[in-house]
């Protein structure tokens, strides 16, 4: 089958090409050009050969009608957004663009050439905001308040999806994930920034890990589990909206306190906090509860917290040798 994903240079994009590729289809992706073009293929470069990449953007509607032709998919993961929260404060109007509007061009572009091409779309727990059932867990139907611009763009993409789905009978199935990670994850998120600096300082090359607010509280699991989820939602026979999630919540402090522990750091010493890392508005508590997935797939989380974590701590130990 050919296979197109948008954001293929991304965390996920590259996990979900090799599983994919592992599963013997022909891989097709959407790379953005960049002034240093090793920065376009990164995190794919291992496998750049047996890829077929198309320059474009989710913001350039010719350039995705030009992919879909060219792949000739069958499916499409849209994975392609600016997907750094804080900085959607800083960039709302381009967020817009990139992370809500992008997928209407993708939704149409299949519409239009396609409309039997599957797509599935990267929804967030962002989308929640501070919403929650009683019991602390966000599920499928809790209601959306995002509060951030990065949420609101998700939430418009999301309702999209539905909105094709129902107007166009489309396969468009939106897979609701919660934070998840790696040593592929961009060094501006938190687990990453705690795991390479927290390197940085046991080898002496820095003082401090500088945070914004430490208490809040993320489901974090490990992004090659996630993309496995999305796979397997696009093989269901009808198109769904599903929570991936791992259902445990840890504190920001507590992936600290990992790292630390794991390093022999001494959090009084070296552990810093400063406003600058702080967003307008914060979202205090997500933890999913995954049962549909689950039951519709036999999907379930493999790889624990505090494992991810120590892949992490230990390719920054091998990469700063
Ligand atoms: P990521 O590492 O930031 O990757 C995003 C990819 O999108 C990158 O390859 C980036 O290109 C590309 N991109 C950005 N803007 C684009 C545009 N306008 N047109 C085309 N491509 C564009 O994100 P990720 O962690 O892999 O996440 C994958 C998707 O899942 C995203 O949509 C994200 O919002 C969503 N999501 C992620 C999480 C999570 O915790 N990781 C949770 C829920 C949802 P470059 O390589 O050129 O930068
Ligand atoms: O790692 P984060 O930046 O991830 P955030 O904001 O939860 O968003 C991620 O997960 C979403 C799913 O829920 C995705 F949709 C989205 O694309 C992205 O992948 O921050 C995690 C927590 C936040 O509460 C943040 O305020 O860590 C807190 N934090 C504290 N100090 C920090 C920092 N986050 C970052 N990035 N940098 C800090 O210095």
């Amino acid at each position: 089958m050919d296979v197109l994903i948008t954001g293929i240079n991304g965390q996920d994009g590259s996990y979900l090409a090799e599983l994919l590729l592992g599963l013997g289809h022909n891989v097709h992706g959407i790379v953005r050009r960049n002034s240093q073009s090793e920065n376009q293929t990164s995190r794919i470069e291992h496998i750049r050969h047996k890829l077929h990449l198309y320059y474009g953007d989710l913001t350039d509607f010719a350039s995705i009608i030009t992919a879909l032709k060219k792949s000739n998919a069958q499916m499409v993961f849209n994975l392609a957004a600016q997907s750094h929260v804080k900085i959607s404060f800083e960039q709302p109007v381009y967020t817009m663009q990139a992370t809500g509007v992008g997928f209407l061009n993708l939704a149409e572009a299949v519409r239009i050439i396609n409309p039997a091409i599957k797509i599935f779309q990267a929804s967030s727990s962002e989308m929640f905001g501070n919403s929650a059932d009683g019991d602390g867990f966000q599920r499928e139907l809790t209601p959306f308040a995002p509060v951030s611009p990065y949420g609101i763009a998700k939430l418009m993409a999301h309702q999209t999806a539905i909105n094709y789905r129902d107007s166009y009978g489309m396969f468009v199935t939106n897979g609701i994930f919660f934070n998840h990670e790696s040593p592929r994850r961009g060094t501006n998120f938190l687990t990453n920034k705690v795991c390479k600096t927290a390197v940085e300082i046991s080898q002496g090359k820095t003082d401090a890990l500088v945070l914004g607010n430490i208490n809040t509280r993320r489901d974090w699991g490990h992004s090659k589990d996630y993309v496995k989820a999305m796979w397997a939602l696009l093989q269901l026979d009808k198109p769904t909206d599903a929570i991936c999630a791992t259902g445990h919540t840890h504190a920001v402090g507590d992936v600290v306190d990992h790292v630390f522990g794991k390093l022999k750091l001494n959090r009084e010493k070296y552990l810093r906090t400063d406003k600058r890392f702080e967003r307008p508005t914060e979202i205090f508590s997500l933890c999913g509860d995954s049962s549909k997935l689950r039951s519709l797939t036999g999907w379930k989380p493999e790889i624990s917290f505090e494992a991810m974590l120590d892949e992490m701590v230990d390719y920054w130990l091998k990469e700063l040798k």
